[in-house]
């Protein structure tokens, strides 16, 4: 009662408010709920990687080692518990966490986003999202149509094909391609590369690069390509590269630089890393185990 009494006194500053997690967002404390009830504005976005560096142990034993171990993974660590229970925020995290990766996989792409990239979609053999999510086999095959209009509308025989797939997270494209293929694409075209046309696969799997690479005549194949979200990041892509690729090739063949996204590699650091990656593969003639970095 005494410390009740202190706290609410108006010179007395409160325990919590004096605490080394004042301002942490996941500190857990009535004092930061309180504000952010009044105030909109600041609501807290639980899936935000500011949020995730915080910690909600209310009384660790040892606070830096907790903040650095929390900072070194994404693992859900030090997260408390209320009586045999997870906490509230614990809760509310995970389940923010899955509606993002439900969301990911289940929303497609923005047609605007693929109008401002100019990039023309073309279409797996899956006629929805189930059957993209249930039948991979389908997702490795395009529709006639596709097939057409590659053969009749792309550059023949390029060195380098490059093209966008929505694979498992439309988060992914629409959050990193857009700074990766501009800087990856330019960074080509200086050194006298000649490119494919890039496009668009929807409910595309990384093997449908072979049947690409078959159309186009390309000597290497890369696809920008959406990951399989998890609870730890939603919108990553990966860059899936395959010199010579032909419908059947061995997946030892494939380089994939994967864990594209704004708290992994960045995309303009993709962009540039790959285009480096993608000249020495080339150069090598050779991708996969069979390409020695
Ligand atoms: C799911 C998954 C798998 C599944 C793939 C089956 C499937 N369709 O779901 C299984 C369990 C088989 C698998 C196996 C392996 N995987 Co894996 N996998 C993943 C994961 C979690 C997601 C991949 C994804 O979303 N792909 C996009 C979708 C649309 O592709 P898809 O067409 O449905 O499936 C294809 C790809 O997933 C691809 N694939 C999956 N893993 C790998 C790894 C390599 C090196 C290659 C070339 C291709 C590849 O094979 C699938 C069939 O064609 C990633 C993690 C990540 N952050 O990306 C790791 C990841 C890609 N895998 C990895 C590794 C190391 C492997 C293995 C080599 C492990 C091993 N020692 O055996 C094998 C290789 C398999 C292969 N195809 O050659 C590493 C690659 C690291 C790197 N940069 O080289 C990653 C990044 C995980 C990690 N952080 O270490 N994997």
């Amino acid at each position: 009662m005494k410390a009740l009494g202190e706290a609410a006194g108006e010179s007395a500053p409160a325990p919590e408010a004096e605490s080394v997690r004042e301002n942490d967002p996941a500190s857990g404390s009535m004092e930061s709920s309180r504000e952010n009830a009044d105030d909109p504005e600041g609501l807290i976005d639980l899936t935000s990687a500011e949020y995730k560096a915080g910690i909600q142990l209310q009384d660790p034993e040892n606070e830096l080692a907790l903040r650095a171990m929390r900072r070194a993974t994404t693992a859900r660590i030090g997260l408390g518990r209320a009586g045999n229970r997870p906490s509230t925020r614990a809760m509310l995290s995970f389940r923010a966490d899955h509606a993002m990766a439900k969301d990911a996989v289940m929303k497609p792409v923005d047609q605007k986003f693929l109008d401002r990239m100019g990039l023309h979609t073309v279409v797996s053999k899956c006629g929805d999202i189930n059957e993209h999510l249930t039948r991979p086999d389908l997702g490795r095959q395009l529709t006639d149509e596709s097939i057409k209009y590659i053969e009749e509308n792309c550059v023949k025989n390029p060195q380098i094909q490059i093209y966008v797939s929505d694979g498992l997270s439309n988060a992914a494209i629409e959050n990193n391609a857009e700074d990766l293929l501009s800087i990856l694409m330019e960074g080509l075209k200086d050194q006298g590369i000649k490119l494919g046309t890039p496009f668009f696969v929807k409910y595309g799997r990384v093997p449908t690069m072979d049947k690409v690479s078959e159309l186009t005549g390309a000597e290497l194949t890369c696809v920008l390509i959406g990951e399989r979200p998890g609870l730890a990041a939603s919108d990553s892509m990966s860059a899936y590269i395959t010199y010579g690729a032909y419908v059947g090739i061995s997946e030892s063949s494939r380089t994939v630089v994967s864990n594209i996204h704004k708290n992994g590699i960045q995309p303009v650091e993709a962009g540039a890393y790959l285009s480096e990656l993608l000249l020495k593969i080339l150069e090598a003639k050779k991708s996969g185990v069979e390409f020695k970095q």
